[in-house]
C-alpha cells in the first residue's frame, strides 16, 4: 500500500471513529488514536526520516494535509456535540413564563371551629351571648359548685386529668365558665359557653380533648318548656330543616333537677345523611346532649335566690354536631390534622 492509500484508509477510519462519538471525552479518545503521541498519523510523521530527501517534502505535505483534515473533522464534531449538550440543558431548564404563579394555599377554619361559629351565631339570634373561661380549673368551679360531691366517680383519676401536685384539673365540662359568669352577673343571665373540655377517654367515639357548648338561661319563671323551645329552634336552624323533633328522657346530673337526656329525631325517608335517623322503618332518635333545670343549690352557690329565679342549662357535644352536620363517622378524623380530610370543609 503506498502512502496515499494509507492516508485515505486512516482518514476513513477517522471519519467513522469521530462520527460514533457522543461526548467530548469520547471524541478526545478518538482523536488520540490518530493525532496523539502514538496516533497513526503521528507514527507516519515519525517515519519521514527514513525517506529519501527527494521523497520527504511530498510525503510530509501529504501527511500534514491528512492531519488537518482529521483535525477539522474533530472540530466540527466537537461543535456538534457542544451544541447538542447546550440544547438539552436549555430544554431541561425551560421555564414557561406564561404559567400562573404558584399560590400560597389559602387556609381555612377547622370544621369544629366552623360549627362553633355557627352555633354562636344561631344562639345570638335568641339573645344568648358567648362567655369564656379557663381550661385549667380548680376543684370548686369544676366540681363543688356544681354539687359534684367529694367521692363522685367523675372526680377519679380514671376520668379526670389532674395537674400533678395541685388541686387543678383540665375542665371536664364548660359549666365552670357558667359558674364564674353567674358569680359576676345578676340575672337575667343568657349565655352559651363553647370550648375545649378534657376527659380520660380515647376510642372511635371519644377523644381525650373534645368540644362542648353549654347554655344557661336564668331569669324569673324560666322552665323546662323554655329549654325545649330553645333547643328545638336551635337544632332546626342548625340543620336547616323545620321538621326536627326533640325528645327528653329523664336522666340524672348533680347540677340540675329535673335532668334530661336530649334526643333529636329527623323524619324518615327524606334524609340523605349517612347517620340518618331511620332504622327498621321507625324514627331513630340521636342523642345530642343533656340538660335540665338548674339545681337550686347551684344557684345558692353563686348567690342567686332560687325563690326568685330559676333557669335551664344544657350541654351539647360540638364534635357530635359537626359529625352529624358533615356526615363524618369517626371522631378521630377531626384531630389527626390530615389536610386532605380538613380541606373538604373550606
Ligand atoms: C351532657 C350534659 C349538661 C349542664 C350540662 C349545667 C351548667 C350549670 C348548671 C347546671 Cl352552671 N347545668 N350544665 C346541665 C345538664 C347537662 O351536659 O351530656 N353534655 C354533653
Amino acid at each position: 500500500m503506498d502512502l496515499m492509500e494509507q492516508l485515505e484508509k486512516i482518514f476513513s477510519e477517522a471519519q467513522e471513529a469521530v462520527a460514533s462519538t457522543g461526548s467530548v471525552a469520547e471524541l478526545e479518545q478518538a482523536k488520540a488514536r490518530f493525532l496523539g503521541k502514538a496516533g497513526s498519523l503521528t507514527e507516519l510523521l515519525k517515519g519521514l526520516g527514513k525517506l529519501s530527501a527527494q521523497e520527504r517534502p511530498r510525503a510530509g505535505a501529504a501527511i500534514n494535509q491528512a492531519k488537518s483534515r482529521v483535525e477539522a473533522l474533530v472540530q466540527s464534531r466537537r461543535d456538534a456535540i457542544v451544541a447538542r449538550e447546550l440544547d438539552a440543558k436549555l430544554a431541561g431548564e425551560a421555564i414557561d413564563v406564561t404559567l400562573p404563579g404558584r399560590r400560597q394555599g389559602a387556609g381555612g377554619l377547622h370544621p369544629i371551629a366552623r360549627v362553633q361559629e355557627r352555633v354562636e351565631k344561631l344562639f345570638a339570634t335568641m339573645g344568648f351571648s358567648v362567655a369564656d373561661g379557663p381550661e385549667i380549673e380548680n376543684d370548686f368551679y369544676n366540681f363543688t359548685a356544681l354539687r359534684v360531691f367529694p367521692n363522685h366517680p367523675s372526680r377519679s383519676m380514671q376520668d379526670t386529668f389532674y395537674v400533678a401536685g395541685s388541686e387543678l384539673v383540665l375542665r371536664t365540662h364548660t359549666s365552670p365558665v357558667q359558674i364564674r359568669y353567674m358569680e359576676a352577673h345578676e340575672p337575667p343571665v343568657r349565655i352559651i359557653c363553647p370550648g375545649r373540655v378534657y376527659r380520660v377517654d380515647h376510642d372511635a367515639t371519644h377523644s381525650p380533648m373534645f368540644h362542648q357548648v353549654e347554655g344557661l338561661w336564668v331569669d324569673e319563671g324560666i322552665s323546662l318548656a323554655d329549654l325545649k323551645g330553645t333547643l328545638a329552634q336551635f337544632l332546626r336552624a342548625f340543620f336547616e330543616r323545620d321538621d326536627i323533633a326533640i325528645r327528653f328522657r329523664p336522666s340524672y346530673f348533680p347540677f340540675v333537677e329535673p335532668g334530661v337526656e336530649v334526643d333529636m329525631a329527623w323524619p324518615r325517608n327524606e334524609s340523605t345523611k349517612p347517620d340518618s335517623p331511620r332504622e327498621g322503618g321507625e324514627t331513630r332518635y340521636l342523642e345530642i346532649g343533656g340538660a335540665g333545670v338548674v339545681h337550686p343549690d347551684v344557684l345558692r352557690n353563686v348567690k342567686i335566690d332560687p325563690g326568685k329565679y330559676s333557669g335551664f342549662a344544657f350541654g351539647i357535644g360540638l364534635d357530635r354536631l359537626a359529625m352529624l352536620k358533615y356526615g363524618v363517622d369517626d371522631l378521630r378524623l377531626f384531630f389527626e390534622n390530615d389536610l386532605k380530610f380538613l380541606g373538604q370543609f373550606r
